[in-house]
Parts: structure tokens; C-alpha cells; sequence
């Protein structure tokens, strides 16, 4: 374990825990950062982890669970007074009653402190009583990763680099006609600010529909509590190099760096930095099912997501994290109860692949890197049909729009992931080898034996990687 984290957590533990008296030595804390774009599986993959952590049954492959060194775990009151609680329990309910569903898609930061006693280990196992350390999970949009590139540019380079972009996309022309109707020196007037400010909101919620992930600035598409706040409301204006005092200029001007030190800086300070361990969740699925074009995108997106795990390249990060630095990070592809396993090595290799760049890069900053893939709450049973003469490997679930089962067949993903990523890269449209289909399911009604948490496909591996060291 890190120093920074032991210190940080024995400053907490004094801070925050009257407690410590009873603890002769201060617990350390980790902090875990649950991240990905929108609809990735972060809501599921949290409560799943946690709800398993709480309830090991099938955790083999977290050893320190196998072996009976997680003595205890529970949820306490998390440190981080202001940011709102990942509301576990609402999500578990909505996964494992009666009547199982999905959660709500959640649109801000969120945490949740699980803590665990351990038994001691090693060589000085007879004289020890038992640790405990505190897991802490955050919950935050990987779009808010995208902002970064914002804080290294002013206002003017900001609105030339988003206004290049607009005239080939279909998306933005009713934005560039609203453009045309306001004048930046004029005097600044709220009504027009804030027309123009829709306008650009509009455009960016439409990009982001047509598979555009270049998407910034974040909050714009999350805003969350900040919604109508000035912060949100300005959008980019041709260069106005004398724009006077008071005119919609300036003003515009003032709310983007107010956007960047009142919005991303914080962000980056009280959540990102602190960040011990990372999981990076990609819905890798989904994009192959919408073709060429959104596996780009997302490759794309990816590179820059993580390119916030590439300290030294930002000035402000550097600054900020001052030496310290995220020690491990795991990519993965949610959602594999789609998939039979046959298919995993497939799904595993085109996620390498697809975070191949963004590994670098991590890497090179010093992390240690893992992909796999993974479902956080398994939906479906596996089941192999003839067809034509041959067995195929498919899954059975009950589908998300009509409540019925059936057992579907996704397609054959290629052995070698080039094959879906360089038609990508080269800019096809449609696949021409093969033919994936999607197939949403609803989660199956559950009956646990004590003891057992929500069933999922390797998220005990996903743990041992993550924390399994800290244990
Ligand atoms: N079959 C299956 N579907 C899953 C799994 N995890 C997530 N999903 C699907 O993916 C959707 C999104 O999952 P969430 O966990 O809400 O994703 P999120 O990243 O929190 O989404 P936002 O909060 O909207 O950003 C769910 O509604 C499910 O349809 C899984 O393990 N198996
Ligand atoms: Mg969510």
C-alpha cells in the first residue's frame, strides 16, 4: 500500500472516527473509482460488488474471501460529508425483489463506505488482532474525464477548436443559425445568453445521440443540481479579440473559466485525485452491435478518458496529484452474461485491444493494468441449439421488452479483434463479416442461499485485481 493512502487514512480515521480509541493502530482507507460512459454498468456493477462483499458466497476467486480473511464486512457512514450517498440499497432492491428490474441511470458523483475486518496474516498473525480497513467507492461519469483537455484552454481556443468541428455535423446546424443572429460585443443580455447556451445544449445532446463522444464540456449533458446555474449557460463565439466590457463576449467568457475552476477543478480535487484504485467499465457489446462507427467512437473515447491517468501531460493534475498516482486500474467489458462463455476470450481480446492505446498510456504513468470481462448480475443461463446442422452457443433470458424468455444467439465475435477495429479505424459503416444482434434482458427473480450474493460472471476477479493485495 501506497504511503500517501495510509497517512490520508489515518487522518481521516482521527478526523472522522471517535472510534480510534478502540483501534490501536489507524485503519487505512482505499479509494475505488467506479468510471465509465454513459449506460456502462457502473450503477450494477457497484451494488453487485458490494452486496458479494457483504455476502461472500461467490467470491472464490477473491482469495482473502475464500480463505476466511474477510472476517466481517458492513456499511458505514461515508467521509465525505457533501457528496451524496450511492443509494445501495434502492438499487439492490430494484435488482433482487420481487419484481427485478434495472436502476434508474444515475447523473452525479456518489460514494459508499464498505468496511472489512480481516483477520491478521503472516508471521505476526499470533500477536495481532484483527484490521479493518475502509472501502471507499465513487461513483462518477466518465464524461467528466473529458473536461480535462478544457482547463489547458482559454476561452477563445476553446470556442475556434468546438466551432471547426460544427459545420460538418448535421447535429449543430441549428446552433450555427443562432449564431449568426447575435452579435459578441454587443451588450451582454441574459435572454439571448441563454438562448444560445440551449442552443448549444441542444447540439451536444444530439451529437452525443448521432455516437459523437467529443462531447465537452461534460455537465452540459449531466448537469445535475448545476442545471440553469450560469455556469452551464454559455456556449463558444467566433474570436472577439477587442470585445468591450459588459458585452455577451466577455460574459460568456467569464462563465467558461467559471465553469473550469468552479466545476472541473473541483471535480478533479475532492474526487479524482484521491482515487487509489480505478475500474474503467466499457460496454464493448453495445458498440459492436451498433457497428463500425461506435466501436471508433468509443475506441476514441476511451484514448481520452483515460488520458486524465496521464499525469505530466496536464499542468493542473500534476499539480494537484503531486507525485501521487492511481495504482491500479482494470478495464472491463460489463454486461458478458450476453455472451456464452465460449466467446469471453473474444470479448477479452477485442477490450485489449480497444484500450490498448489508453493501457500505454497508463502504463507508462506507472499503473498496473488488467482487462477482463465481466457481468455484474448475471440475467441469463447458457444453452447450446442446433442450427442447420451445428450446435450454436446461446444464452436464455428473459427479454427486457416483452417479460418472455428465449434463448438468442449474438453472433460469432472474431478471434482476432482486428478484424473489428481496423474496418473501424478505416471509417466502414456496417460489418461486412459479421452479423451482431443486441438483446436486452431483465434481470432473472432471484432466490439467494444465505450467504451467496447476486450471481455474476468473474466479478471476484475484478475484486482480487482491485483490492485483493490490500486484503
Ligand atoms: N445483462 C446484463 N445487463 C447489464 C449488466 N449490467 C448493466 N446492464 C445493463 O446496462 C444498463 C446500464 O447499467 P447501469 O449500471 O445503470 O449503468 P451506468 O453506467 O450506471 O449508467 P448511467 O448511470 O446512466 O451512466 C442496465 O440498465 C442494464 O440494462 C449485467 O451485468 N448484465
Ligand atoms: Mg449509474
Amino acid at each position: 500500500m501506497v504511503l500517501s493512502t495510509l497517512t490520508e487514512g489515518a487522518a481521516r480515521g482521527l478526523d472522522t472516527l471517535g472510534s480510534t480509541v478502540s483501534s490501536r493502530f489507524f485503519e487505512p482507507t482505499l479509494r475505488l473509482g467506479v468510471t465509465g460512459l454513459a449506460r456502462a454498468g457502473k450503477t450494477v456493477f457497484i451494488t453487485s460488488l458490494v452486496a458479494n462483499l457483504l455476502n461472500r458466497g461467490r467470491m472464490l476467486q477473491l482469495e482473502a474471501a475464500r480463505t476466511g480473511r474477510i472476517d466481517s464486512a458492513y456499511l458505514q457512514p461515508q467521509p465525505d460529508d457533501t457528496v451524496p450517498r450511492f443509494a445501495y440499497e434502492d438499487h439492490l432492491a430494484a435488482l433482487t425483489g420481487p419484481q427485478p428490474h434495472w436502476p434508474a441511470s444515475t447523473r452525479v458523483v456518489s460514494e459508499l463506505r464498505l468496511s472489512l475486518t480481516l483477520r491478521p496474516s503472516g508471521l505476526l498473525s499470533g500477536f495481532q488482532g484483527p484490521r479493518r480497513l475502509h472501502l471507499d467507492i465513487v461513483d462518477y461519469p466518465g464524461e467528466w474525464l473529458l473536461d480535462l483537455a478544457l482547463l489547458d484552454k482559454s476561452y477563445s481556443q476553446w470556442s475556434a477548436e468546438v466551432l471547426a468541428r460544427l459545420p460538418a455535423r448535421e447535429a449543430a446546424q441549428d446552433f450555427l443559425q443562432v449564431l449568426t443572429t447575435v452579435a459578441a460585443n454587443d451588450p451582454h443580455d441574459e435572454p439571448q445568453a441563454q438562448m444560445l447556451a440551449a442552443e448549444f445544449t441542444a447540439y451536444l445532446n444530439a451529437a452525443r445521440q448521432a455516437g459523437f463522444y467529443d462531447c465537452s464540456p461534460g455537465r452540459f449533458l449531466l448537469p445535475g443540481d448545476l442545471e440553469g446555474s450560469p455556469v452551464l449557460t454559455f456556449g463558444p463565439l467566433p474570436p472577439a479579440d477587442a470585445a468591450p466590457r459588459r458585452s455577451l463576449w466577455r460574459e460568456m467568457e467569464r462563465r467558461y473559466e467559471a465553469y473550469k475552476s468552479k466545476v472541473v477543478q473541483p471535480f478533479f480535487r475532492d474526487h479524482f485525485t484521491r482515487i487509489d484504485r480505478q475500474v474503467v467499465l466499457v460496454d464493448a457489446l453495445s458498440a459492436i452491435h451498433s457497428g463500425p462507427q461506435a466501436v471508433e467512437d468509443l475506441r476514441l473515447a476511451m484514448g481520452d478518458v483515460l488520458s486524465a491517468f496521464r499525469p505530466g501531460r496536464n499542468g493542473f493534475l500534476t499539480s494537484l496529484l503531486r507525485g501521487k498516482r492511481v495504482e491500479k486500474i482494470l478495464f472491463a467489458a460489463t454486461k458478458a452474461d450476453h455472451l456464452h462463455h465460449q466467446q469471453h476470450g473474444e470479448m477479452i481480446a477485442i477490450i485489449e485491444a480497444l484500450t490498448s492505446d489508453a493501457r500505454d498510456r497508463a502504463q507508462f504513468a506507472g499503473a498496473e493494468t488488467a482487462a477482463l470481462a465481466l457481468a455484474s448480475l448475471r440475467a441469463t443461463t447458457e444453452e447450446m441449439r442446433p442450427h442447420n446442422g451445428v450446435e450454436l452457443a446461446c444464452v436464455r433470458g428473459r427479454l427486457l421488452e416483452t417479460g418472455k424468455q428465449a434463448a438468442f444467439y449474438p453472433g460469432a465475435l472474431p478471434q482476432d479483434p482486428a478484424q473489428l477495429l481496423s474496418p473501424a479505424r478505416q471509417g466502414a459503416t456496417r460489418w461486412l463479416e459479421g452479423d451482431y444482434r443486441a438483446m436486452q434482458f431483465a434481470p432473472a427473480a432471484l432466490s439467494l442461499k444465505p450467504g451467496d450474493g447476486p450471481p455474476h460472471i468473474r466479478l471476484d476477479r475484478a475484486a482480487e485485481f482491485l483490492i485483493g493485495d490490500a486484503l
